[in-house]
């Protein structure tokens, strides 16, 4: 299996929450519930209230420009056929990458600390090393803050970049367990 084929499993893995190996509603309500509890913010917040939303768009997003056998779920070749398409990204992923953003920026200053970030991510299923390591290659200057922006640009460049990618650290040493649940 190539790199590319390596990556693509690896992101549809995280979303694929339950590991039954399809994407269902079931799914992103998981996931965002994961990266509520993990964000520190309350379950009731309009950031959480704001989150879940955008979770259930990005199913219904995918669902819509995925399934094209109709059968409710979207497999891994479903997934494959759509994953790096720019305008299905801004339509229905960028959404919750701002919304998780939002979470994340818990005083709403435009800034996401280092320990949040890791946090949400590492709940969202990457490997903690993996995690770190890009986040230190986004942080140059070594501030332990994330700009929002720099948080979206992390999440786009994740999903949609077809070739190599600082963020192909993220699929870690071993693309089968991406959810490294002993880490
Ligand atoms: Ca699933
Ligand atoms: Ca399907």
């Amino acid at each position: 299996m190539g790199v590319a084929e390596d990556r693509l499993r690896v992101r549809f893995g995280l979303l694929d929450a339950n590991s039954d190996g399809v994407l269902e509603q079931r799914d992103f309500e998981t996931l965002v519930e994961r990266v509520i509890a993990a964000s520190g913010a309350g379950e009731r917040s309009p950031e959480a209230v704001a989150a879940r939303t955008a979770a259930l768009g990005y199913w219904q997003g995918l669902r819509e420009h995925a399934d094209s056998d109709n059968d409710g779920v979207v497999d891994i070749d479903e997934f494959t056929a759509v994953v790096h398409d720019q305008e299905a990204f801004d339509r229905y992923v960028r959404p919750y990458a701002e919304a998780t953003a939002a979470l994340a920026d818990g005083d709403n200053d435009g800034q996401v600390q280092r320990d949040r970030y890791l946090a949400i991510v590492k709940a969202s299923g990457f490997p903690s090393e993996a995690v770190e390591t890009v986040f230190a290659g986004f942080d140059a200057e070594g501030s332990e803050r994330l700009t929002r922006s720099g948080w979206i640009d992390i999440v786009e460049g994740f999903y949609t970049r077809r070739g190599a990618h600082f963020t192909d650290r993220l699929s870690g040493p071993d693309p089968g367990s991406p959810h490294g649940a002993d880490r």
